[in-house]
């Protein structure tokens, strides 16, 4: 009998093909999430599931996974699953390190760019005719070249958007638990320093870390009171680390110049206020959305896959699986 692998969202068609060669597939193609009482049947019944960022594998969803080998988590982040429960169970965790970091900072520099040169309501503006001739006045911007850029979290995804703004001459500081290797923070000519600072010197801060207990908003109305009136917050992370209605409100006053924000506090929910704004930009989680990191990110879903069902351990186990 092949062995039971449940995809609980949309997937790549020539990652599905793989799977497909060796299993046999439960595939939701219906574009919505499963709710909780099917995810609970699907564990029941299956060897490896394809989770998403939006599936709750809690306690309740891993306890119902008798035969339960594997959770592949499609995507980097995976704070939508209980860890330390799977682990328990002896249920596998996998994601998607190493793959879509590039993208995820393309993104974050589309943003720092677009909300610095109001490209949409720019962009707008011409479509609705009202460009009528050259203004010397029209839509004016701040640079970013020559700024200084704030990383917080200088991960994998953190490192490349620091090592992009080599190219903008830009000063860069950066925050996290632990100080780089010296190595890298000269090849990025990267300052560590204290968190306040980061967001009193900086012209854009940016957010990289990964949601966990001790992230959990640590963005709030005080740290944004720490920043420049000219500065700008993107947000290409996790919403919850963020308080967006203290951002709402920060930006209705001015105490930043504007935000871009990949991803939202109660995602797929908007804080209210929030579309109203002029200076924020809010696309719908597209940081590792091109067609290239998206087939990558499949496959090495597969590959983790295959590990488990061949009986060795997958090769991308998340960092606290095995208490790393
Ligand atoms: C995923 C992401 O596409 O990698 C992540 O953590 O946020 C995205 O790249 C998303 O998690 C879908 O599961």
């Amino acid at each position: 009998m092949k062995p039971v692998v449940t995809v609980t969202n949309i997937f790549s068609e020539t990652a599905l093909e793989r799977l497909r060669q060796r299993c046999h597939v439960v595939y939701n193609d219906s574009g919505a999430s499963l709710p909780v009482a099917e995810l609970k049947q699907r564990a029941a019944e299956s060897d490896a599931m394809v989770t998403y960022l939006s599936d709750r594998i809690d306690s309740e969803v891993l306890g119902a996974g008798n035969k339960l080998k594997l959770v592949a988590n499609y995507g980097a982040g995976f704070n939508n699953i209980d860890v330390a429960r799977a682990r328990q169970n002896q249920i596998w965790v996998t994601n998607t390190p190493g793959v879509l970091h590039e993208t995820t900072a393309d993104l974050t520099w589309a943003l720092m760019l677009g909300i610095a040169r109001a490209i949409v309501p720019a962009d707008r503006y011409t479509r609705e005719g009202h460009f009528t001739g050259w203004q010397a006045k029209l839509f004016l911007g701040h640079d970013v070249y020559g700024k200084t850029l704030g990383v917080i979290g200088c991960g994998e995804i953190g490192r490349a958007v620091a090592r992009r703004a080599l190219g903008f001459d830009m000063k860069v500081l950066y925050c996290q638990r632990n100080r780089l290797p010296e190595e890298q923070e000269q090849r990025l000519n990267a300052a560590f320093v204290p968190l306040e600072q980061l967001l009193r010197e900086s012209d854009f801060v940016t957010l990289h870390v990964p949601l966990t207990e001790e992230t959990r908003y640590m963005i709030r109305a005080e740290q944004i009171a720490m920043m420049k009136p000219t500065a700008y917050l993107i947000n290409t992370a996790r919403g919850k680390v963020m308080d967006d209605r203290a951002l709402v409100e920060a930006l209705k006053k001015g105490t930043i110049a504007g935000a871009a924000l990949d991803v939202f506090e109660n995602e797929p929910e908007l804080t209210e206020g929030m579309t109203e704004l002029n200076n924020i930009l809010i696309p719908p989680h597209i940081g590792s959305a091109s067609h290239a990191t998206r087939e990558v990110m499949a496959n090495l879903v597969v590959d983790n896959v295959f590990d488990a069902l061949d009986g060795a351990t997958p090769r991308t186990l998340v960092p606290g699986w095995n208490g790393g």
